[in-house]
C-alpha cells in the first residue's frame, strides 16, 4: 500500500468513528468503512491517478472520489473536519473506556454534560448516570469496571521485566506463524522504560492481516478482547496489562517501528526535522511532501539515513540530546556514545548467599552461576547485623571470611570479601571501622526509614560517603517498580561527595527495583562518578539482572568506561585502597 492510500484510508476510518458517535445511519457509517478498505485494497498510488479515473477504483464512488480529490488538492477533507468540530474532544475521550461504546459516550456528554474520564467517574460516584433512560446500575457496573481497565493502563504501569515476560510470550506465538515475517513488542518496553503502560507489537506480513489478528485474540494469554479491528487489535493479558497488536507490510516496517517505539517527544522531533526536509514521517514511511512519492520505509536504518541521522538505539529514544548526537548531515560524524552492553561486565558488586537470612543459594552456588554467566569477580555483600532478620555479626563475618578462603580455592573467580552495610539513622553504619576494614568491598543502603524528608535522608547518605570503608551507595533511591516512588535526594550534595571520595553509586539490576533511575544515573556519569551494575542476586538466577541493569543503563547513555564493574578486579582494588588512603 502506498502511503498516500494509506493515508487517505486513515481519514475515512476516522469519518466512519466519528459518524458513529454522532448517530449517524448505519449505511453511512458503513459507506466509509468500505471507502477504507477500497482505498486500501487499491494497487494503484491514487494521487498519481488522473483525477477522472478515481472512480474506476472497485469501491469508489463519486462521494469518494470526490473526498479523495479534496484531500490531494487541500490536504484536507471538509466533512472530516465538521466531525471533528462537532465531536468534542472529551467524548473521544470517552470511548476509551472498555465496554462504553460511541451512543453511551455521545448522551453522556449531551445530557449529563460528561466530557472527560474525570468527569465520568464523578457522575457514576454522584448516581447521575443510573438515572438516563435506558441506563440502569447494570450500565453502571460495566462502566466502573471499564474505568477500573482504563485505570490499569494510565495508573498501575508494570515493572518492564513482567511486561516483557508476557510480550515474549505474545511475540513467540506470532513468530511461529507462517505468515509472519518479523514481529517485535515496540514502546516503551523497547525503549526500556522502567515501567510500561501497555505493550504495543509489531508484526509484519506479506498477506492479508485479519487472520494474524485473530490469532492474536485467540492466544491463552488474552484474558479478554477490548478492541477487535481490522488494524488494531487491543487485548488484556495476565495482570491486567494491555496488549495492542498492530500487522504492517515490511515495505512499511522500518517506518512502523519507529514510529510505534516512540517516545512520542523523539517522535516529534524527528517529524520536525522531516518537515525540515521537505519530508513527511508517518508510520507508514518517510515521503516526499510535495509528490508524495516515497523515500525511506523498509529499516529504522533506511529511515533515519533519509534523515540525515545514525540509527538510534531504542534506549536513547526520548528527545534528551540523541538527534543532535546521531547528525550526520554534511559528511558530520555522529557523537552517540558506546552504550554499555551485558557482556562490557567483568563483574558483579552485590550479591547475597544463604550465609544471610534472605540468600537462597550457597556461596559455591553462586560463585559457579557467576563463573557460568562469563563473570571474572564476584562479591559476595551479605546483609550486616543491623537488619535484624537477616543480617550477620561481626562473628558470623568472621566464619564466612573461612568459608570464603576455601571457596576460592574450588573457583576460578576473584571472590571479594563483601558487606552490605545498612545506613542506620542518622547515618551511622552496622560496624565499626576496624570491623570495616576487614572486608574488601562494601556497599551501604538505606533499609529503614525510608520515609523522611530530601534533607535528612541524604544527610544520612553522605554520612556513609564519609566512611572511608564505604564503596557503593546500594539501591540509591529506594524505589520499588510498581509498588514505591524513591525517596527524594538532594542529588547534587550526593554527586559531589561521591566524585571526591571516590565512592559509586550503584545501578542496582534487580527487576524490581533498576534504582538509580534513568536521570540521576545520567547525572552521576556527567559528574564524573563511578555507577556500579549490580545484580543484589539472592538466587542464582537472579545473576541474570545483570543484563537488566546493563540495558537500563543504556537509557542514561552510560558508556562501559563509566562503570567500574566493566572494569578488571585490580581496578576495584585500586578505588578501594585509594578512597582508604584518602580518609582514613
Ligand atoms: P507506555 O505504554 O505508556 O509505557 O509508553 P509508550 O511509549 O509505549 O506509549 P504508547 O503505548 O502510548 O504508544 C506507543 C508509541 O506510539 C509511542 O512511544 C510513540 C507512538 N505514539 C503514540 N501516540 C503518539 C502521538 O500522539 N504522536 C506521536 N508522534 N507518536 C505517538
Ligand atoms: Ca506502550
Ligand atoms: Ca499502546
Amino acid at each position: 500500500m502506498t502511503w498516500v492510500n494509506a493515508e487517505l484510508a486513515e481519514r475515512f476510518d476516522e469519518i466512519a468513528a466519528l459518524l458513529e458517535l454522532t448517530d449517524a445511519d448505519r449505511h453511512r457509517v458503513r459507506a466509509y468503512e468500505r471507502a477504507a478498505e477500497a482505498v486500501r485494497a487499491a494497487s494503484a498510488d491514487l494521487s498519481e491517478l488522473p483525477r477522472a479515473e478515481l472512480t474506476a477504483v472497485p469501491g469508489v464512488g463519486r462521494s469518494t472520489a470526490d473526498k479523495i480529490a479534496q484531500h490531494l488538492d487541500t490536504g484536507r477533507i471538509d466533512l472530516l473536519e465538521e466531525l471533528r468540530a462537532r465531536v468534542p474532544e472529551g467524548v473521544r475521550e470517552l470511548t476509551r473506556v472498555p465496554g462504553l461504546g460511541p451512543k453511551t459516550a455521545m448522551r453522556l456528554h449531551d445530557e449529563l454534560g460528561v466530557d472527560s474520564v474525570e468527569d465520568l467517574r464523578a457522575a457514576l460516584d454522584a448516581g447521575r448516570v443510573r438515572e438516563l433512560s435506558g441506563l440502569g446500575t447494570k450500565s453502571e457496573e460495566r462502566l466502573r469496571a471499564g474505568l477500573d481497565r482504563l485505570g490499569a493502563k494510565d495508573q498501575q504501569r508494570l515493572p518492564v521485566a513482567e511486561a516483557h515476560a508476557v510480550a515474549e510470550a505474545l511475540c513467540a506465538a506470532l513468530a511461529g506463524r507462517d505468515d509472519v515475517v518479523e514481529v517485535v513488542a515496540a514502546g516503551s518496553l523497547r525503549r526500556l522504560r522502567a515501567t510500561v503502560g501497555d505493550v504495543d507489537v509489531l508484526a509484519a506480513s506479506e498477506t492479508d492481516a485479519a487472520p494474524i489478528h485473530a490469532a492474536f485474540r485467540d492466544l491463552d494469554l488474552v484474558a479478554e478482547v477490548l478492541v477487535a479491528g481490522e488494524r488494531k487489535t487491543s487485548v488484556l493479558t495476565r495482570r491486567h496489562l494491555q496488549a495492542d497488536l498492530r500487522v504492517v507490510s515490511p515495505q512499511a516496517w522500518g517506518a512502523a517501528l519507529v514510529y510505534f517505539t516512540g517516545s512520542k517527544a523523539h517522535n516529534i522531533r524527528i517529524r520536525e526535522r522531516a518537515v525540515r526536509r521537505g519530508l513527511t514521517l508517518n508510520e507508514y514511511g518517510l515521503a516526499r511532501s510535495d509528490d508524495a512519492s516515497l523515500v525511506a520505509s523498509r529499516t529504522e536504518a533506511d529511515v533515519y539515513a533519509a534523515l540525515d541521522l545514525a540509527w538510534i538505539p531504542p534506549t536513547l529514544r526520548e528527545d534528551t540530546g540523541e538527534v543532535e548526537a546521531a547528525d550526520t548531515t554534511d559528511g558530520r560524524a555522529p557523537t552517540l556514545p558506546r552504550l554499555v552492553e551485558p557482556a562490557d561486565l567483568q563483574g558483579d558488586l552485590h550479591g547475597h548467599s544463604d550465609w544471610s537470612g534472605d540468600g537462597k543459594a550457597s556461596l559455591p552456588a553462586m560463585l559457579a552461576a557467576a563463573d557460568e554467566g562469563g563473570l571474572s569477580y564476584w562479591a559476595v555483600t551479605d546483609h550486616a547485623v543491623g537488619l535484624p532478620m537477616n543480617g550477620i555479626d561481626a562473628e558470623g563475618f568472621a566464619r564466612r571470611r573461612e568459608a570464603i578462603a576455601a571457596a576460592r580455592e574450588t573457583t576460578a573467580l576473584a571472590v571479594l570479601d563483601g558487606v552490605e552495610l545498612n545506613i542506620l539513622g542518622e547515618g551511622a553504619l552496622d560496624f565499626d571501622d576496624d570491623v570495616l576494614a576487614r572486608f574488601d568491598w562494601c556497599v551501604a543502603a538505606i533499609h529503614t526509614q525510608l520515609e523522611q524528608d530530601a534533607a535528612t535522608q541524604t544527610e544520612r547518605i553522605l554520612q556513609a560517603i564519609a566512611n572511608p570503608f564505604v564503596n557503593a551507595i546500594g539501591h540509591p533511591t529506594g524505589r520499588r517498580l510498581g509498588q514505591r516512588p524513591g525517596y527524594d535526594l538532594e542529588l547534587e550534595a550526593i554527586l559531589q561527595a561521591c566524585a571526591e571520595t571516590g565512592t559509586a553509586l550503584e545501578l542496582n539490576g534487580s527487576p524490581s527495583r533498576l534504582d538509580l533511575p534513568t536521570d540521576l544515573a545520567r547525572r552521576a556519569v556527567d559528574a564524573g562518578v563511578w555507577l556500579t551494575i549490580s545484580t543484589d542476586a539472592h538466587a542464582t538466577h537472579e545473576l541474570a539482572n545483570l543484563a537488566w541493569g546493563a540495558r537500563y543503563a543504556q537509557r542514561a547513555w552510560v558508556t562501559p568506561e563509566q562503570v567500574l564493574s566493566c572494569q578488571p578486579v585490580e581496578r576495584v582494588r585500586q578505588v578501594v585502597a585509594e578512597k582508604r588512603e584518602r580518609l582514613a
